[in-house]
């Protein structure tokens, strides 16, 4: 299989560039390889794993079941390799990162410890020219941006925080070894996903935890428990109709909804089916009934569900109350965790709303909110990521007519089916702006981008083309399509970060497409359609 030798002299001719060797990075470098052609990733991390490297705080799982969060591009793979818990640990996706990498000798194509820096498009030649941090400069023919939803950190602007004499973490650049918080006082800042994860450990391991929160988030017991070994084979047998069955929720996984409205049952029958849901735990509790997503009404009764399980678990009436959402259940995405409120009922735990405040500064021995300081020893960050376009955004990319990304998406990313931005030609982005991948079993959505860019490549190689790229036009329309569906739900309803309002001065625009299978049935008509929307020619016509 041809491959690119990185002995080659600059700049390294290759037909594709990668960034990022994730799970989507990964899945390019094996699927393209076997189209033929020369690959190449660069990855700032020194190993596999995108996410799953980065993110090592304690208590981080991923929030989808195990066996659906996984690749299925290879029978052998997912028959051989077993998680053991519904819900996999960071250390055990990493794992599977790794097993995939050595499986399929990915690492040969891949340079770590490498962040692209730079791309500017050649309309003569039709092609990439790419540097690195580490001065490589690569040719290419097509730039694919693997660069994942949530691998740009968010590091707040809070006044004074160089100031701070204690160590400072961010749960997304989490060190390699573990962190030890015997005997320290530590602030968290941030009750995200993260946050809500990491809490309840370290409450475990520290002298005393301070949580600033500044919004108050729903979270629904994961109720995660070993994988049994029946389970586990019963999915392995009907693997293939598994994942079929699972790609025709509007979410790509499985989320069974009771098909009826919250408001067309009776009280008891709404409280049981919430009860229900509560008891099976995770993300699915937003399908409980069909119009959670869709209506205020319908979405109230299960806030009002939520809050009485609250009340009934915090002890302390005022903490309790703090901790109450006041936004639509699942605007933000669901917290799915162990533990976490339970966690306030422990001694050594507060919690400092900073909701009206804000933090004030953070001086050498504390935080600072209002007139009071909190002293501690350590500073966890779970403030989250710029996603989706902030890892694009930070790379200096220059398309036709010298228009760099930075200027098309300074009041928000446009780009036609979050594959590709009009004006730059032969370069994708996998899970961009616009497509399913937040509100999605992103692996799924990985793999669905990753075989949509081969087939198309392919194509347009053995027509004898040379450009691919999407127009003005089908971009324009799409942006307006995604928006149109969001705004009938209520994920545009609060700041979050699917909106980039978690972001100083991010525009606000939901960069999520609501509907897997719709999408899905939508790529394939496209491509049915001789790729309808994209203009397939040759260099510089
Ligand atoms: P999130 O969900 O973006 O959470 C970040 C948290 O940090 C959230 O509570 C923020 O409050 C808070 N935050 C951010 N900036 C500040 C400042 N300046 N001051 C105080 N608090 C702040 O990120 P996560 O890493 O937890 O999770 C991301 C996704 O990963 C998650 O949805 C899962 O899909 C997995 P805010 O809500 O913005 O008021």
């Amino acid at each position: 299989m041809p491959h690119a030798d990185p002995q080659q002299s600059s700049p390294i001719q290759i037909d594709v560039a990668i960034v990022g060797a994730g799970f989507a990075g990964m899945y390019l470098i094996h699927r393209l390889r076997g189209h033929g052609f020369t690959v190449r990733a660069y990855e700032a991390g020194s190993d596999v794993g995108g996410t799953w490297f980065w993110n090592r705080y304690p208590g981080c799982r991923v929030d989808i079941i195990s066996p659906e969060y996984s690749y299925e591009f290879s029978e052998e793979l997912q028959q051989e390799w077993e998680w053991s818990e519904r819900y996999a640990t960071q250390p055990e996706l990493l794992r599977y990162a790794n097993h995939v990498a050595d499986r399929f000798d990915l690492r040969r194509d891949i340079q770590f410890s490498t962040r692209v820096i730079g791309s500017t498009f050649d309309e003569g030649s039709a092609r990439w020219a790419v540097t690195t941090d580490r001065g490589d400069e690569v040719s290419a023919q097509y730039l694919i941006l693997a660069t994942g939803l949530l691998s740009a950190t968010n590091l707040p602007p809070i006044p004074g925080i160089d100031s701070f004499s204690g160590d400072i973490y961010h749960t997304g650049k989490w060190p390699q070894s573990p962190v030890d918080f015997t005997g320290k006082r530590v602030a968290v800042i941030g009750t995200g996903s993260s946050g809500c994860q990491a809490i309840p450990l370290i409450a475990e391991q520290a002298e005393q935890v301070t949580v600033f929160q500044r919004t108050a988030n729903y979270l629904i017991p994961a109720h995660n428990k070993p994988l049994a070994p029946a389970t586990s084979r019963a999915i392995k047998q009907n693997y293939k109709e598994f994942r079929a069955h699972n790609k025709t929720y509007p979410f790509a996984f499985f989320f069974e909804a009771i098909d009826k409205s919250a408001l067309e049952v009776s009280a008891e029958e709404r409280e049981q089916a919430y009860e229900e849901a509560w008891g099976r735990g995770g993300l699915m509790f937003l399908g409980t009934f069909n119009d959670l997503i869709t209506s205020e009404e319908a979405n109230l009764t299960a806030q009002e569900f939520f809050r009485n399980k609250l009340r009934a678990v915090v002890k302390d009436p005022l903490t309790a109350e703090q901790l109450m959402p006041d936004f639509n259940l699942g605007c933000k995405r669901l917290i799915v965790g162990t533990d976490y409120y339970e966690t306030y009922n422990r001694a050594n735990v507060s919690l400092v709303s900073i909701k009206d405040s804000g933090i004030d500064e953070i001086a050498s021995g504390g935080i600072v909110v209002g007139a009071e300081q909190y002293d501690c020893d350590v500073i966890v960050l779970a403030t989250g990521f710029d996603a989706i376009t902030g890892p694009i955004m930070a790379i200096d990319i220059t398309g036709r007519n010298g228009t760099a990304i930075r200027d098309k998406w300074k009041d928000g990313p446009s780009c036609y089916l979050g594959l590709m931005p009009e004006g730059f030609p032969n370069l994708f982005t996998i899970t961009g702006p616009g497509s399913p991948s937040i509100l999605s079993n992103v692996i799924k959505s990985i793999e669905q981008h990753v075989d949509f860019i081969a087939d198309c490549i392919s194509r347009v190689r053995e027509n004898g083309d040379e450009v691919v790229e999407a127009t003005a036009e089908a971009e324009a329309a799409w942006v307006s399509h995604v928006d149109e569906i969001a705004t009938e739900t209520v994920f545009k309803s609060c700041n979050s970060w699917y909106l980039g309002s978690n972001i100083p001065g991010k525009p606000r625009v939901f960069t999520g497409y609501v509907g897997w299978p719709e999408y899905a049935a939508e790529l394939d008509d496209i491509v049915k359609d001789n790729y309808r929307g994209f203009r397939i020619g040759k260099a510089g016509a």
